[in-house]
Order: C-alpha cells, then sequence, then structure tokens
C-alpha cells in the first residue's frame, strides 16, 4: 500500500525517518501524549529495528511560542527557565518509559537556530514569502502585539467564552485573533486596540492544486481522519499564513529590519525534525532528508494534522530538495474517566507521577494504553480499565502462560529444555498458527494498526494457554510426552519474547533473559526451534504483577480531589480541607449561645470580647469581628459557638471558645442565626 509497489511486487524503502510531535516544553507530558503520539510510534521503530531496517527516530522539544512565554509569566519566570524545567522532565520520562527515540533535541539549539533561520532566508530569497502589514490586536499596557494565545475572546462558531486567538479549545475550530467576539489581552485584561504590523506569509493558495493532487489523489491510503481533514481545509480553500510574529522568544527573522520579530512558532518546530537529524547525523542527515528512497512518517495527535500535511509538506516544497512524509498517522484525542485531558485544569495522568507511584509499571501502562489507542476516534482511559487490562490480560493471559510453561520445565525437567518427541496433530496446529499470527502482527504494523498488532502477540500467549490446557502435562506420566509438550510451549514463549518487545520491551527483555535466550532478528521467528533441547533455563519469575483495588482508588481518588481543587480555585474559593471522619466531626461540640455583654478589646480594631450563655455556664472569649459589628448589634443574639475548643489567652483574656461565622473569598463576614429561638445549649451537628 505504502511500498512502492513495482512490477507487482513491493519494494522496502532504503531507509526509515521517523518523526514524533515536539511537546511544548511548557509542563509536563501526559498519557495523552503517550498513548497519541509516542507509543505507537515507539512501537514502529523498535519493529523496523528488529526487522533489520535502517531507521532513525527523532524526537525533541518544542521551546518556542506562546505557550513558553505565556508559561513563564504565570510562573514569574524566564521562558528559558521553562523550556530548561520542562524539556528535563520531559526527556527523562520518555526515557524512562522506554521510548527509543535516536536523539531527543530541543529547538533552542544552535543548530536549530541556524537550520530554521537559513531555510527561511531561502524562501525570502527566493520571494516565496508575500510581505504584508495588516493592523493587529496590540495591549497597551503591556506594550505587545497579542498573537496567538495572549488575546481571548467569544469563540465566532460556537459562542463558548476563553477562545484562544488561534483556537477554540471548546469546539476545535482554528480561529484568527480579529474573529475573536469582545476580545481581551489574556497578560493585562484590557480591551485590545488595532495597531498596525508587517509580515511575511507563506502564500498555502499557490500550493492548492498541487496539494490536491498529492494528498487527495496520490495519498488515499492515509488514516481516514487524517485524509478528511486535509480534504476539509483543502475544499475550504487555503488561504496565505504569516510565518513571523512580534515577540522576542523564537528565532529571530534572518532579515533586516526586522527586530522585534521571531519565525512563527510553527514555522520553526518542524524544521526542528531537520535540525535535529542534522545534530544527530552531521555528514548523513542529508540521506535521510533528500534521498528518495527514505520514507519519512510523522507520528502527531490530530490537532497538528494541517501543520504536517499541508503547511510543512508546502514550505519542503518551496525550499526545494526535501522528501515529503509518505504518511501522517497522526491519532484522535484520548479522555481521561470521561473529560477532556487538560493540563490547565491539571486533569491528567502525569507520566512522571505514574513513574513514581508505579515502578516497574512501565509496560503496563504502555499495554493499556496500545490496547485502547484512540487510533479511529477519541477514546476515554479509565483507572478500572487500566487495572483490569494489566489484571485480565497481561497477569491472567501472557504472565501465566510464561509462568506455567517455565514451572512445569523446572518441575519436570529441573529447568533444562527437553528434547521433542513426536509430533501430534495438535502439536503440528500450533506450530502451524504461530507463524500465521507474527505475519498478521506484521501486516498491522506495517499499516499503522497498532491495537490490532498487539492484539495479535497476545493471541500467541492465549494459543500457547490453550494449548497447555488442551494437552495438560502435568496429568501425564509418559515423559517423553511431556518433554515434547514443555518443548514447545516454550518455543512459544521464546516467540513471544521477540513478538512482545516493539510493545512492551521491558517484560520481552525479562523473558527473554528468563529463557537465558539470545532474541533473533524479527524474520527469525514464527518457528518452533528457537531454543535448543538441553538449554538451561533461569529460574521463573513473574513477568507482571496484579494491580490491586486500593491502588485504583488511590488514583481516582487523586483525579477526584484535583477536580475539587480546581472548583474551588475557579471561584476564588479555598480549597477543600483533608477528609475527616464523622466520629472526629463529632468531636467538636458546637452549641447555640446568647451574647449577654460585648465590648471592644482595648487597643485593637478587631477584637471583641463577648460574654455568652451556653446553657452550661457563662464564659468570655474573644472574637475577630469587632471591624464588622458594633457591640450593641450582637448582645441579645443567639449564635453557634464551639465550646470545647481549648482554651486561649488572648490580649491578657482566657478565650473559652469561638463563634462560627461565615467568610467570603474577599474576607467579608456575617454571622449565623437560628431560624427560630431555641433554648442556649442545644447542640448542632
Ligand atoms: N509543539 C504542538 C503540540 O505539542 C507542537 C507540536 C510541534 S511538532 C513539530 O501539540
Ligand atoms: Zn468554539
Amino acid at each position: 500500500m505504502m511500498d512502492i509497489i513495482e512490477n507487482g511486487t513491493e519494494r522496502t524503502p532504503a531507509r526509515y525517518l521517523v518523526t514524533s510531535a515536539l511537546p511544548y516544553a511548557n509542563g509536563p507530558v501526559h498519557i495523552g501524549h503517550l498513548a497519541g503520539v509516542y507509543i505507537p510510534a515507539d512501537i514502529y521503530v523498535r519493529y523496523l529495528r528488529l526487522k533489520g531496517r535502517d531507521v532513525v527516530f527523532i524526537g525533541g522539544s518544542d521551546e518556542h511560542g506562546v505557550p513558553i512565554t505565556i508559561k513563564a509569566r504565570k510562573e514569574g519566570v524566564s521562558p528559558r527557565d521553562v523550556v530548561d524545567k520542562y524539556h528535563g522532565l520531559i526527556k527523562d520520562s520518555f526515557e524512562r518509559f522506554g521510548i527509543s527515540f535516536d536523539i531527543y533535541s530541543r529547538t533552542t539549539s544552535e543548530i536549530h537556530r541556524r537550520t530554521a533561520s537559513d531555510f527561511f532566508r531561502k524562501l525570502f530569497d527566493a520571494g516565496e514569502f508575500v510581505e504584508q502589514s495588516s493592523e493587529q490586536y496590540f495591549d497597551v499596557e503591556a506594550s505587545l502585539f497579542l498573537a496567538d494565545r495572549y488575546i481571548t475572546g467569544g469563540c465566532p462558531r460556537c459562542g463558548a467564552d476563553n477562545a484562544y486567538g488561534d483556537q477554540c479549545e471548546a469546539c476545535g475550530s482554528t480561529l484568527s485573533p480579529m474573529e475573536l467576539l469582545n476580545p481581551r489581552s489574556t497578560i493585562s485584561g484590557s480591551v485590545p486596540v488595532l495597531r498596525k504590523t508587517s509580515h511575511w506569509y507563506l502564500p498555502l493558495d499557490r500550493y492548492q492544486a498541487w496539494l490536491e493532487r498529492w494528498i487527495l489523489e496520490e495519498h488515499k491510503e492515509w488514516k481516514p481522519n487524517v485524509y478528511g481533514q486535509c480534504k476539509s481545509w483543502l475544499d475550504q480553500g487555503l488561504q496565505p499564513r504569516a510565518v513571523s510574529r512580534d515577540l522576542s522568544w523564537g528565532v529571530p527573522v534572518p532579515v533586516e529590519g526586522a527586530e522585534g520579530k521571531v519565525l512563527y512558532v510553527w514555522f520553526d518546530a518542524p524544521i526542528g525534525y531537520i535540525s535535529n537529524t542534522r545534530e544527530l547525523l552531521p555528514d548523513s542527515w542529508e540521506l535521510y532528508w533528500k534521498d528518495g528512497g527514505t520514507r519519512l512518517v510523522h507520528f502527531i495527535g490530530k490537532d497538528n494534522i494541517v501543520f504536517h500535511c499541508i503547511v510543512f509538506p508546502a514550505m519542503l516544497r518551496a525550499h526545494g530538495g526535501y522528501i515529503l512524509p509518505d504518511n501522517v498517522p497522526a491519532n484522535e484525542f484520548l479522555n481521561l474517566e470521561g473529560k477532556k485531558i487538560s493540563t490547565t485544569r491539571n486533569h491528567a495522568v502525569w507520566l512522571h507521577e505514574y513513574l513514581d507511584d508505579f515502578p516497574g509499571k512501565e509496560d503496563a501502562l504502555r499495554y493499556a494504553l496500545c490496547a485502547n489507542a484512540p487510533e479511529t476516534k477519541d477514546n476515554d482511559f479509565t483507572w478500572a480499565d487500566f487495572q483490569s487490562r494489566n489484571n485480565n490480560e497481561l497477569v491472567a493471559v501472557a504472565g501465566n502462560f510464561v509462568n506455567r510453561a517455565m514451572v512445569l520445565t523446572h518441575k519436570y525437567f529441573k529447568g533444562t529444555i527437553p528434547a521433542r518427541g513426536e509430533l501430534e496433530e495438535i502439536d503440528l496446529a500450533v506450530a502451524r498458527q504461530i507463524p500465521e499470527i507474527i505475519a498478521r502482527v506484521e501486516t498491522m504494523l506495517e499499516t499503522f494498526k497498532f491495537r490490532e498488532a498487539l492484539k495479535s502477540v497476545m493471541d500467541i500467549a492465549r494459543v500457547g494457554n490453550k494449548y497447555l490446557a488442551d494437552t495438560e502435562p502435568w496429568k501425564l506420566s509418559d515423559s517423553r510426552r511431556i518433554g515434547t509438550v514443555l518443548n514447545l510451549a516454550l518455543q512459544i514463549c521464546a516467540n513471544l519474547a521477540v513478538a512482545l518487545a516493539p510493545f512492551l520491551p521491558f517484560a520481552a527483555a525479562k523473558l527473554a533473559a528468563m529463557l537465558r535466550f539470545d532474541p533473533p532478528a524479527w524474520d527469525g521467528i514464527g518457528g518452533v526451534d528457537l531454543l535448543a533441547p538441553g538449554h538451561d533455563l533461569d529460574a521463573p519469575q513473574h513477568l507482571f504483577e496484579k494491580i490491586d483495588d486500593e491502588t485504583v482508588a488511590r488514583q481516582t481518588k487523586k483525579l477526584r480531589d484535583r477536580e475539587l481543587e480546581n472548583a474551588a480555585a475557579a471561584a476564588n474559593l479555598a480549597p477543600q480541607k483533608d477528609v475527616i471522619s464523622a466520629e472526629e466531626f463529632e468531636r467538636a461540640d458546637i452549641r447555640l449561645a446568647t451574647v449577654v455583654a460585648a465590648e471592644r478589646v482595648a487597643g485593637t480594631d478587631k477584637l471583641m470580647k463577648l460574654t455568652v450563655d451556653t446553657g452550661i455556664d457563662r464564659r468570655a472569649l474573644v472574637s475577630g469581628i469587632a471591624d464588622v459589628f458594633a457591640p450593641e448589634e450582637l448582645t441579645g443574639k443567639q449564635i453557634p459557638v464551639i465550646v470545647n475548643l481549648a482554651p486561649r489567652k488572648i490580649r491578657g483574656i482566657e478565650s473559652r471558645g469561638m463563634i462560627a461565622a461565615v467568610r467570603d473569598a474577599s474576607g467579608k463576614l456575617a454571622l449565623l442565626h437560628p431560624s427560630n429561638r431555641l433554648p442556649d445549649g442545644s447542640t448542632i451537628g
């Protein structure tokens, strides 16, 4: 399909260049990133390497653009501080999850600045840009042009508040700042004014016909979601796009008189793929980017489709000399417990937190995210599904099969692989099934159907489990027959060790070590002679561990707590306090009491000494309400008093209790009175 068909036979590309989207270094990465981009890319690359193909896997952080400078402003640090912090965190998370980049660099590197700058200059010199001046929103208070996310307002498509100048997150529409209803600056909150500024535009309209042919006719094999989005962009008619911005953070526009202007982040970021390849392979990078024998594949999320399928190819074409992507297998989005993952609302499973909460369980998440990947539609991650995939699939199917084969071999043959006797039909059938499954895994991987591929890999273990259940070697007495069955079961384990490797690299390595097996390349599997009889196995170990209910409950609680925190913060309220039990609450003794006397505490503005009748006794207490209430407003009133609070000395007065008053976010006070009078000392609770 994507192989070049020549005389009816598919030709394997000479080499592969695989890129994965460069995440903005303005926050940590979460499960949505992993499921949508990095896991599929890593599986693909690991598979290609096992196939012995020449492949480079390019990653890196996107360190320019407004998302970075907004974060810097919010945290009161420099953009440089922000990218240094998050680049380190992101790189570390990917490494710990086994994402096997050949390079993970950054767009603030010197080589990138030069590469992006030269790229722009080449297009500029060739007259590929049009310069246009236009009116743009300007924040007078902050004295700044308001690019992209520096401006918010109503969405002209769906009416949502707080759409950004480049996109509405509620409905997903791409917007321009001029379309926003009631625009506001996100920096000062002020209403922006229009001011003239000039920018360089890439006239995408000039590439319309070419793109229509290249995508709509020559790449009908692209995933329907990708093809469909491209078609809809093309059907609307392409417009020139500005490739510069009035900002100070970014790659400076390399043109005289362009002070204060930088390259638009979506112009420089994809060039980052080139820069990072140059950094990795200073002498041979051009082979990967310029030779027709290379297959270029971009792994991205759906919000990046237009940039990778339309804008970047147009840039490459305008430049000349570069190959174009052969495929862009973009995924849809992953939701979390039924809601959109959100960095700003902190509704996410952050990878660095998962790694700390689940040490040694990287593969469990890799498995759940691949098995449930949003390949054709948005999907939902739930902790319950994660637990059941781990316990019912990894542990119960794959782990269980390997463990039975290992334990039985140790029991019957002291851990030495037995020789096979004559094969019966049931053995031959199993031996035929394994290469069929592996061929299917290959087809699925070559066509980016990673969920299906993983399901098929698990079928290897399913076949193995069924084989042991059908042959029941533990019930046999003929040692030769037991040897035949266990030999075959172990051969299936060896196949599994290789087939699992692209998906679950840690478990695959552990399995190979247990088998004391030096795994062959991908094309060496499928058969049942991978392990030689007489060869000693290592001691059996569990490949996977169960995840218990408490662990899952802790994670769902974490999400719920954050949701409450966010709701409180949004309403400008203090977050909910830690949960207490009913028994703990009941320890507080709150009663109705009547204020019998009130006087200001001399020398203070706020303190009032109250004498209250609690029904049990008369006592004094000191309360910080004198700036709001006068003594005469209080006497005679019934109010709730916490009577068993430990006494405290305040300004020489022993305060025995505390009145329960109401306080709003700004500190305003109100008192509580019962709706009808009840005897003093009546309990509240
Ligand atoms: N940083 C957007 C994103 O993280 C952007 C991708 C760049 S890929 C060249 O979704
Ligand atoms: Zn909208």
